[in-house]
């Protein structure tokens, strides 16, 4: 019965809002010097991410579906993200830690009252299959996400700890796969928690093309340093090769150079580049030049999301690479369960039908496309979610990474970044085009 769905969407929804809320605590557990500095100038502090979670919730959750009186109006500013540059808000009268949390358990604790009370077959779009706590549940883990960078920049001792992932790896696999020519279906009018940008569903005619079975290693990357490729400009695009030398690059953020041995930086502990493992933290712009200096290029984000959920059996799309069924533990590395990527080959249970790997989690994955909306787009229920940021300064990443979590992961979604950006957890596979005729 409809009593009987709505019960399960609730159920669902207070399961997503406690795991949220149990990953934020984990990174926010730290002395109020470490909760309010600022780790960089990149980052918010972490007090500040805190309080704009429970800001988030209320404004849309007790506020716009439960027509509650704002509970601290004043403070609406302070966690405006568009009202003051990241590098700015150490500086602004923030909650105190103590406070920041506080608010956001008083917050999460009348949005348990309302969700009970609350139909999911309300008239209300935004309440169609829980959306408005579907988005909520997702803001949250992306900016869990985004504390988990702030953890990575932080000077000093990593306060986290996580296994390893399991090995999986399967071996050897065929350096490419071929994706026959035809069109697919891009985007989604289903999926119940898909964000704005997602949507509408769209026919896409992809000519065929080879794309790597997985992302490219820190091995490979090592090869693309050694044989000169950060000074040579024949492999760079003007732009990239201005900010090349304009920022000094050399290697991928967190790397440094031990006599004859590549070193990095990963939460605070220092240990040798493991080659088996995607490169992360490089730029698109370090990406690009990678792949050509490879004689590739990288795939648009069409192709990924081809190689990713078109099932040439069905003729359909699915949900995620290996099927429609959610994200599991053996399928991939999602959800800050592992604080690192699993060595390329890993996770061959998710595979696409391709037989493309490690399409989801692992590492964020750039893509050759700048961030556009899909053909009959509405914004919804924000422009500030997407629309503010079409455009070509924006470049698309695909496939979530070991930090992002499931909710906040699907065939659909989609990231967008600067291309300078490398604190993100991305890396990247390439493509080439398919033989013509
Ligand atoms: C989709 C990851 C680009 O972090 O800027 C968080 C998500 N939007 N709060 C971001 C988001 C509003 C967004 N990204
Ligand atoms: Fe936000």
């Amino acid at each position: 019965s409809d009593n009987r769905e709505a019960e399960a969407v609730r159920e669902r929804i207070a399961g997503e809002l406690l795991a949220a809320r149990e990953r934020t605590a984990g990174l926010t557990a730290l002395d109020d010097h470490d909760l309010t500095a600022q780790h960089s100038p990149l980052m918010s502090p972490l007090v500040w991410d805190l309080a704009h979670i429970g800001n988030q919730e209320e404004l849309w959750l007790l506020r716009n579906i439960g027509g509650r009186a704002p509970m601290r109006p004043e403070i609406d500013p302070l966690y405006d993200a568009f009202e003051h540059p990241r590098a700015e808000r150490p500086k602004l009268p923030l909650l105190p830690p103590d406070e920041a949390r506080a608010y956001a358990h008083e917050v999460r604790g009348r949005v348990l009252d309302l969700l009970a009370a609350t139909p999911m077959d309300d008239e209300l779009p935004l309440l169609r299959d829980g959306f408005a706590f579907g988005m909520i549940v997702q803001h949250e883990q992306q900016h869990d996400e985004t504390m988990l960078i702030t953890h990575q920049l932080r000077k000093g001792p990593g306060v986290l700890a996580a296994p390893p992932p399991p090995v999986t790896a399967t071996g050897p696999l065929p350096a490419e796969v071929l994706i026959p020519g035809g069109p697919f279906t891009m985007g989604t009018d289903t999926e119940p928690w898909s964000l704005d940008n997602e949507r509408p569903a769209h026919q896409v005619e992809v000519a065929a093309f080879h794309l790597d079975t997985t992302p490219v290693s820190n091995g490979a990357y090592q090869r693309f340093i050694a044989d000169g490729g950060y000074d040579n400009p024949r492999w760079w695009t003007a732009e990239g090769w201005a900010h090349r030398q304009q920022a000094g690059l050399s290697a991928p953020l967190f790397w440094s150079r031990d006599g004859g041995q590549w070193l990095r930086r990963r939460f605070g502990a220092v240990e040798p580049v493991p080659a088996d493992e995607p490169v992360l933290h490089v730029s698109w712009y370090e990406a690009d030049a990678y792949a050509r200096w490879a004689g590739r290029r990288l795939p648009t984000e069409a192709e990924w999301e081809k190689a990713a959920r078109h099932d040439p059996a069905t003729g359909r799309s699915r949900r995620y690479p290996w099927g429609d069924q959610e994200p599991t533990a053996e399928l991939a590395n999602l959800g800050q369960r592992h604080l690192r990527p699993a060595p390329v080959g890993s996770y061959p249970e998710g595979e696409s039908a391709y037989g493309v790997r490690q399409l989801m989690g692992d590492v964020w994955e750039w893509t050759a496309s700048d961030f556009t909306p899909y053909p009959g787009f509405r914004a919804w229920p924000y422009k500030e979610y997407s629309e503010v940021f079409f455009g070509p300064e924006y470049k698309v990443l695909r496939g979530g990474c070991f930090a992002a979590a499931p909710v906040a992961s699907r065939g659909t979604f989609r990231n967008w970044d600067y291309p300078i950006r490398r604190q993100i957890f991305a890396g990247f596979r390439t493509a080439r085009d398919g033989e013509v005729g």
